[in-house]
């Protein structure tokens, strides 16, 4: 019995130390490449291991009823998603991370913070499928969305409700490209009493730390550039306000919608190589932006750190870098970009983005084809809009690919 007891105030003291750890680790405020690295562990206390283990368990013993380790059923915590969750926390300089199945679930969660009456303020071009479940679900329980243009002045007032409670804002957006001043925008929001949500999934926490410009909380896909392999879907939210981290703790745990051990640890080791992976994906995306803009078969391409950008300037002051999104639109129709997609050989035609492997995709017909066709139409969502995601391969390559397709589309 007694030895029992000592091996449970061990184990807790053990996770004090990990933790204590990793506060040390935020402490020191150590530079990007080396958190990307070190972020959420410092080595298994027990054995010296150095990457956090896998706890493949739905559950712990308990030593008499009431009686644990603080461990004590496997959807309230698991010491794997701690660690991810953890990482997640350091990098975008919040004090607490949650962990989710998907990016989607992470959303859905900040969503089920409101009440039924109130009222979100959105960028209008989002992910297609946070437009889907704020409309498609959240609509249906008495929450309201409007959709606006942030980059336009006086959109977000004009948006705003007496009942407002959330400005959801992603930038750059998903597809267009489209950034906000989240500095500004914060300020503006919180005179209103309303929360400020920014999903950085394009950017990642490399590049852009929203919780640094004034947001509340920061939401990713991890399954895009924190993994960073395409081997795992996974959500993550970050935020440093008390009452907002024990409220999504309370619904991680009440909702279920909790990623596997497994799918922790991989995100986790992705996280390890962020730095240099976003690297490669800045300059090749820029790269490739270049050769795009000059090319006689492209109208008009869009990235963040390309002059010709409308908020080229913001890009710069607000975030470390352009990122691995490239989108364009062709000359031509349906048809031409149709050929052009099929006739990629390096590029993999499937939605997703952030992975080492570059992607390319049609986001009327993929990503977004759950927007309604008049609201594409005014997002400039058209059929010759093609969205890159650029991976790390030799950017060479990757021009080559595309000169030879579009050699092949018309
Ligand atoms: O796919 P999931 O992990 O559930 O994440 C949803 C999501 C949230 N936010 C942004 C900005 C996203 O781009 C996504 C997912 N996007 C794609 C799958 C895509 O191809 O654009």
């Amino acid at each position: 019995m007694i030895f029992r007891r000592l091996r449970i105030f061990l184990t807790e003291i053990a996770f004090e130390a990990m933790r204590w750890n990793v506060t040390e680790n935020k402490k020191n405020s150590q530079r990007l490449n080396t958190r990307s690295v070190h972020a959420g562990f410092s080595g298994d206390p027990g054995t010296g291991a150095l990457n956090p283990p896998v706890f493949l368990t739905s559950t712990y013993a308990q030593e008499s009823p009431g009686v644990h380790t603080g461990f004590v059923y496997a959807r309230t915590r698991n010491p794997t998603r701690d660690a991810l969750e953890a990482a997640m926390a350091e990098l975008e300089g919040g004090t607490d991370g949650i962990a989710y199945g998907s990016g989607s679930a992470a959303t859905a969660s900040i969503i089920q913070l409101l009440d039924a009456g109130d009222h979100v303020v959105s960028f209008d071009d989002v992910y297609g499928g946070t437009r889907r479940v704020f409309e498609k679900v959240f609509a249906r329980q008495g929450l309201s969305f409007s959709f606006t243009d942030l980059t336009v002045p006086g959109a977000f007032e004009a948006a705003c409700r007496p009942e407002s409670r959330l400005l959801w804002i992603e930038s750059p957006t998903n597809p267009m490209l489209k950034m906000a001043d989240i500095a500004d925008l914060s300020r503006r929001a919180h005179a209103r009493n309303m929360w400020v949500v920014v999903d950085n999934t394009f950017l990642s926490p490399y590049l852009q730390n929203p919780l640094a410009l004034g947001a509340d909380l920061v939401v990713h896909s991890t399954t895009k550039y924190l993994n960073g392999h395409s081997d795992t879907v996974g959500g993550a939210v970050v935020t440093s306000v008390p009452e907002l981290a024990e409220s999504l703790r309370f619904l991680q745990n009440s909702v279920g919608s909790i990623p596997g051990p497994m799918d922790c640890y991989l995100c986790h080791r992705g996280i390890k190589t962020l730095a240099v992976r976003m690297e490669r994906h800045c300059s090749n995306a820029l790269e490739i932006a270049r050769f795009l803009e000059t090319h006689p078969r492209i109208q008009r391409t869009r990235y963040p750190f390309l002059k010709s950008h409308p908020q080229h300037q913001l890009a710069l002051t607000q975030t470390r870098g352009g990122g691995g999104i490239v989108t364009f639109e062709m000359n031509g129709n349906l048809e031409n970009a149709r050929r052009f997609l099929e006739s990629v050989r390096i590029f993999a035609l499937a939605e997703s983005l952030g992975g080492v492997e570059s992607l390319i995709e049609h986001p009327a017909i993929m990503t977004h084809a759950s927007v309604p066709q008049k609201v594409r139409e005014e997002l400039g969502l058209s059929d010759t809009l093609v969205r890159l995601s650029v991976g790390i391969e030799d950017v060479e390559d990757l021009k080559e690919d595309l000169a030879q397709a579009l050699e092949a589309a018309y």
